[in-house]
């Protein structure tokens, strides 16, 4: 079924629209328009407009229809993989012996700047499959593992190409401040100004940069070197986020928060002053329990001062090789439920309504007349199963740019 325009009847909705009042701005026995790509129209059958009433009709036999899903924090494009390191540590080994052994982050960047355009592709394809098994239409994709200016380009120009062979679509975030490489090993401003902003004004150039990221982290980058990053994304218009607060508290998400970020990620050590911050700002908290999951952290993100501040709240899968090597949004949905105790309905504007925003995405994210006809039909009586599996995919269907 390709028809540009048709009407999907007797459907139910988790709209997640917050103008429509209940839990999931659920609908039930709905008629959704979809034409051009987009969503005409949604409503009750009986207030179908004219000019729709003739358009092909598919039922859904009470079908759940949600907002196709977004993981909105990823780093899927990586050189190989870090398996080994995980069955050295599982035998005992510590970081410093795995470090020494060539594993880490660095053995990633090693082998991302070893692998062709191709290779990076080739591998990434099958984890961003499963995400789109799953109903994700769009994902994040993140550089980070070049750390030297052509490298960092490579990742992103592959990030790029994913949405070319993929019915997905894809955001590109700069990410050359994640890791100091070795050869500016001690030098973290020298790698900042002779390669991150270097590689940030070619990467733009090239168009290749949708946001601008940092890690900042006692093991990565202070608040004030990122500031010198995101003054450069300021003035080439671009938006920021961070990945702040994960193992330590240096204050990221408020310096985040004074740049207008659209995210500040992970967040486990924010502190009250930081959560009024992010509320200040309107900067989306996103969460990652795959990477807390992965490291067996203890220190949870403080979901019930985000909640109570109304700061918009995102779940995100963090797919990396080192600390998430997850790419499963339902399972990172239940993560968030089950290790911080988020609710099904706020899991699942985490990865909808929420998700858009830490994007900056307006035309996605929930089901609405006007915004993009990217949703997913799920095989489930009510929307908080899909938080409350494990390991089971409900997907029936999705449907991309209005393609069933
Ligand atoms: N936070 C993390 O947990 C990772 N990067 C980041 O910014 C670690 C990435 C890796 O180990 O490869
Ligand atoms: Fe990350």
């Amino acid at each position: 079924m390709t028809h540009s325009a048709y009407n999907l009847t007797n459907t139910t909705i988790a709209t997640m629209d917050p103008d429509i009042s209940g839990p999931y701005g659920l609908l039930q026995h709905t008629v959704i328009t979809v034409e051009n790509g987009g969503i005409g129209w949604v409503g009750a059958p009986d207030g179908l407009p004219e000019r729709y009433k003739t358009l092909p009709r598919h039922d859904m036999n009470g079908r759940l229809i949600t907002p196709s899903l977004i993981d909105c924090h990823t780093h899927i494009v990586a050189g190989g993989n870090r398996s080994k390191e995980f069955e050295m540590r599982l035998q005992g080994a510590s970081y410093e012996e795995i470090a020494r052994a060539g594993g880490g982050i660095i053995s990633t960047v090693k082998a991302t700047r070893a692998a062709s355009e191709a290779d990076l592709l080739a591998e990434a394809l099958p984890r961003v499959d499963a995400l789109i098994a799953e109903g994700t239409g769009i994902i994040e994709v993140k550089s980070g593992y070049g750390l030297d200016i052509e490298t960092e380009l490579k990742m992103l120009r592959v990030a790029r190409r994913i949405g070319g062979v993929r019915p997905i679509r894809v955001r590109s975030t700069f990410l050359g401040a994640h890791a100091v490489p070795p050869e500016f090993s001690g030098e973290a401003d020298a790698y900042i100004d002779q390669v991150c902003i270097p590689a940030l004004r070619a990467a733009h150039a090239e168009g290749l940069v949708d946001a601008v990221d940092g890690f900042c982290e006692g093991i990565a980058f202070s608040p004030s070197q990122i500031a010198r990053v995101f003054d450069v994304a300021v003035a080439l218009g671009l938006p920021v986020k961070l990945h702040a607060e994960q193992l330590s508290n240096l204050g990221g998400a408020k310096m985040a928060a004074a740049y207008g970020a659209l995210s500040a990620d992970h967040i486990e050590y924010l502190d009250p002053s930081g959560v009024r911050a992010l509320a200040a700002a309107k900067t989306v908290a996103v969460i990652l329990p795959g990477a807390f999951y992965t490291l067996r952290e203890r220190q949870k993100p403080p979901i019930d001062a985000l909640r109570e501040h109304g700061v918009a709240m995102a779940v995100a899968t963090d797919c990396n090789p080192g600390s998430s090597p997850i790419s499963s949004l339902l399972l990172s949905m239940n993560m968030a439920c089950t290790l911080f105790g988020m609710t099904p309905e706020e899991a699942l504007a985490g990865t909808t309504r929420n998700a858009a925003r830490a994007l900056g995405l307006h035309d996605s994210g929930m089901v609405k007349a006007g915004l993009r006809a990217d949703l997913a039909v799920w095989n489930v009586k009510h929307p908080a199963e899909l938080s409350y599996r494990i390991g089971f995919n409900a997907l029936e269907t999705r449907i991309f740019r209005g393609k069933l």
